[in-house]
């Protein structure tokens, strides 16, 4: 008999939707989204509905598998969390405690079965070595938070149901369903705005987002920073600074902007490309709105400004006065805290890497370094590794290469569903049960939700003997780590336990019987201004000029503009709503239809290089080159162009039946480890110089 169960966060991307999965015998059979709940009212998008094909999914893995040569042989759960943790401890023994690298991926902070766990498990293995998706994403934004703010987790968030103005850079939330603004059914939210006020897209390509906007704004790729300056410029010559909100709160403000002084909105119209009239009007948009917010995303932070991109907007939200204010950008405070007494602040440089000097931030190094820290001899050699839950041949800076070295490692352990690019060269893989046999409350994504909601997920179905759980998983690494040198180990509860305890602590005093009596969450209500208050920093005060981003700006200030070689592009990304990074091209139901591989580029490029629309080409960068099909747009500048990640798959030992066939060469074959944003280490995926040529006829 069928049974409609209701699964109140969808663990598959930032906007954690509540479904409502009806399933018969353990299969699912229909996805739609709740409507019942009170913050996503329905929403689901194809992934959503892919959870389908995920659990029906022949190549996903449901026991641990050995690599045996080019094969993998099955082995009992008990056996392979033993050798797992013994092979890890035997290769720290005999070339210290660095020599264990971990990354971890996206897919960690969208089960508390991971992301509560995973902690305890870095701790255990005592590595510097600690690498995550988080430095090919949103780093940027977590620095400044805890420079400004004093916690890495108080971000503020754009309050998109109530401002009048936004402006938006570097995100395309209605292909992405938004991220760092938790806002499920993004679409319908900013069409409601448009309607209200305005919403400006600031964005090379003419995105999805910037289609239903008010204004699209093209801009050259990597020089937002250039648009932020001249845009703080113009607001000051509009008029005095709003910061009676903040009087007594803050510090280094006029520092901060005698640090841009001399910069004209002339000289930064000329950096981005934007032209001065249109930089001066939004200027006086943004200075006339009576709530204004202003987000920036991946393609912000994700180039070699990111962290000065993201300064910049908390500088132009607190000089309009719309910094912490209802209908501006405010923090959410979620009912499970993630700031406050016992949690991570962050904190900077407290080491760096061992062959770049990369500075470390909140305990991790960036990703950009992996590879050199494997392939680099000498004393804190990578040559053991632990991935969870990530794909990082395909999603970080010269994945090719990253891919031959892994090849090489003495040991290598994954927690991963599937064999893909990543995982084929690991020793062991151990795979954890489905979300949904699980308790999993969404810590991360309510943090970051743009109205107080709070649900739990319940399992819709009990595990099989044969199943470990995630949390079980990591549990058991630990222990067995912790044997194997003869050290003793506790073992953390339980995830029911752990939410509950965790929800204890937070403003709600919320109980699992509350959340688990609530079938379609729990609304709190809107957002409410709380960044003062909640302030972390040393002083007590916003701080606007942290000095290590003063130095980045001096820096920035003193480069020449450079001119680009003839021929060369500058390339970036984009996503699809059918996509979900590198991982989901196995699902039917998201890679049937026509392709999206395509290398789009404006028909001008093409003319100039003789290279026909729909063909075949070459695109190169400093670090590689891939084959690529062409597809003309006026979508993107002339100069630009645009190729989404995460595709590239097969490969000799991949098992990935449905994806191998799916056709696209890998973005991270062409970027380069060096082009990093310099005060976090982010990769600078984005703006990547790249040169396309016609393959030989
Ligand atoms: N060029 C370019 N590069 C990018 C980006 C870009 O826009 N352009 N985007 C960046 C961003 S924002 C991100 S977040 C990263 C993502 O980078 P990664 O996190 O490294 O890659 P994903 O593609 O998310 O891969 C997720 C992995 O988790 C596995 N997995 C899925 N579900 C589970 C689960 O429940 N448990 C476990 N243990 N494993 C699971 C999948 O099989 C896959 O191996 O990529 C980044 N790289
Ligand atoms: N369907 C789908 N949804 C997803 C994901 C997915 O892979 N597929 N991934 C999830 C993850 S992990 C994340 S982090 C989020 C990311 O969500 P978003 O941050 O919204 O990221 P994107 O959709 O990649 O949009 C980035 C935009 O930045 C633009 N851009 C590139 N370079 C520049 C630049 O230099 N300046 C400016 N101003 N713009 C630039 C690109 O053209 C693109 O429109 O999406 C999440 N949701
Ligand atoms: S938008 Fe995100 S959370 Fe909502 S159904 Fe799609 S993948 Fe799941
Ligand atoms: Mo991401």
């Amino acid at each position: 008999m069928a049974t409609v169960s209701h699964f109140r966060a969808c663990p598959l991307c930032e906007a954690i939707c509540g479904l409502e999965i009806t399933h018969e015998a353990g299969r699912l059979t229909a996805i739609r989204g709740d409507k019942a709940d009170p913050f996503s009212r329905g929403h689901v998008c194809p992934k959503g509905n892919a959870l389908i094909d995920l659990e029906a999914d022949p190549d996903r893995l449901r026991q641990p598998l050995r690599r045996r040569g080019s094969d993998w042989e099955e082995m009992p759960w008990d056996e392979a969390l033993q050798e797992a943790g013994e092979r890890l401890a035997a290769v720290q023994r005999a070339h210290g405690a660095d020599s264990v690298a971990a990354y971890l991926g996206n897919p960690n902070v969208h089960h508390f079965g991971h992301s509560a766990y995973v902690p305890a498990l870095l701790r255990q293995l005592r590595t510097r070595n600690v690498y995550s998706a988080s430095s090919v994403d949103q780093w940027p934004h977590q620095l400044v938070a805890w420079a400004m703010y004093g916690h890495q987790f108080l971000i503020p968030l754009p309050d998109v149901d109530r401002t009048d103005w936004m402006l938006m850079l570097g995100a395309n939330p209605v292909a992405s369903n938004g991220s760092l603004m938790t806002a499920p059914g993004i679409a319908r939210r900013l069409e409601q705005l448009v309607k209200r006020g305005r919403l400006v897209v600031v964005d090379p390509r003419l995105s999805e987002t910037a289609q239903i906007a008010s204004e699209h704004v093209p801009i050259q790729p990597g020089t937002d920073v250039w648009f932020l300056l001249g845009l703080l410029t113009a607001l000051r010559q509009a008029g005095p600074a709003r910061t009676a909100l903040y009087e007594g709160r803050f510090s280094g403000f006029e520092q901060a902007l005698a640090a841009t002084d001399g910069v004209t909105v002339v000289a930064a119209a000329g950096r981005c490309g934007v032209p001065a009239e249109v930089i001066e009007r939004l200027a006086l948009e943004l200075y006339a709105a009576r709530r204004a917010s202003i987000y920036g995303r991946m393609g912000l932070s994700t180039q070699e400004h990111g962290s000065l991109c993201q300064w910049l907007l908390q500088l132009l939200s607190l000089y309009t006065g719309n910094l912490d204010r209802e209908g501006g950008s405010l923090p959410c405070e979620p009912a499970l805290p993630m700031t406050g007494p016992g949690t991570a602040r962050g904190h900077r440089a407290r080491f760096s890497s061992r062959v770049r000097g990369l500075p470390e931030f909140a305990g991790e190094l960036p990703v950009a370094a992996l590879a050199e820290e494997i392939a680099t001899p000498g004393a804190g050699q990578i040559r053991g590794l632990f991935t969870c839950a990530g794909n990082p041949v395909l999603s970080t800076p010269a994945g090719a290469r990253l891919d031959a070295l892994l090849a090489g490692l003495d040991y290598y352990v994954a927690v991963d569903i599937y064999v893909n690019e990543t995982t084929r060269h690991a020793h062991l893989i151990l795979p954890p049960a489905s979300p949904l046999t699980q308790f999993h409350y969404d810590a991360v994504f309510n943090a970051l939700a743009v109205r107080r909601v709070a649900r739990l997920n319940t399992p819709l179905r009990p595990m099989a003997v044969t199943e470990r759980a995630d949390w079980q998983i990591i549990n058991g690494l630990c222990a067995s780590h912790a044997a194997a040198q003869g050290q003793a180990f506790t073992a953390l509860a339980e995830p029911r336990v752990m939410i509950a305890a965790a929800l204890a602590r937070g403003p709600d005093r919320l109980s699992m019987e509350m959340l688990e009596s609530a079938p379609h969450g729990l609304d709190l209500g809107p957002l409410v201004p709380s960044l003062l208050r909640r302030l972390q920093t040393d002083s007590g005060q916003i701080e606007c000029a942290p000095s290590f981003l003063m130095a980045a700006l001096a820096q920035l200030r003193a480069s020449p503009a450079i001119d680009a070689p003839d021929g060369e592009l500058l390339l970036i990304g984009r996503r699809h709503v059918r996509s979900n990074n590198s991982w989901m091209h196995n699902a039917p139901r998201l890679v049937k239809g026509k392709p999206r591989h395509q290398l789009e580029v404006h028909p001008s490029d093409l003319v100039a290089r003789c290279i026909a629309d729909g063909t075949r080409a070459r695109l190169r960068s400093s670090v590689g080159s891939i084959e690529v099909d062409v597809q003309a747009t006026e979508a993107v500048r002339p100069g630009v162009v645009c190729l989404p990640h995460g595709y590239g798959h097969g490969g000799a030992g991949v098992r990935l039946a449905r994806a191998s066939r799916v056709e696209g060469a890998s973005y991270n074959d062409l970027t380069d480890p060096l082009r990093v944003d310099g005060p976090s280490g982010t990769a600078a995926v984005n703006g990547t110089p790249v040169f396309l040529e016609r393959l030989q006829p």
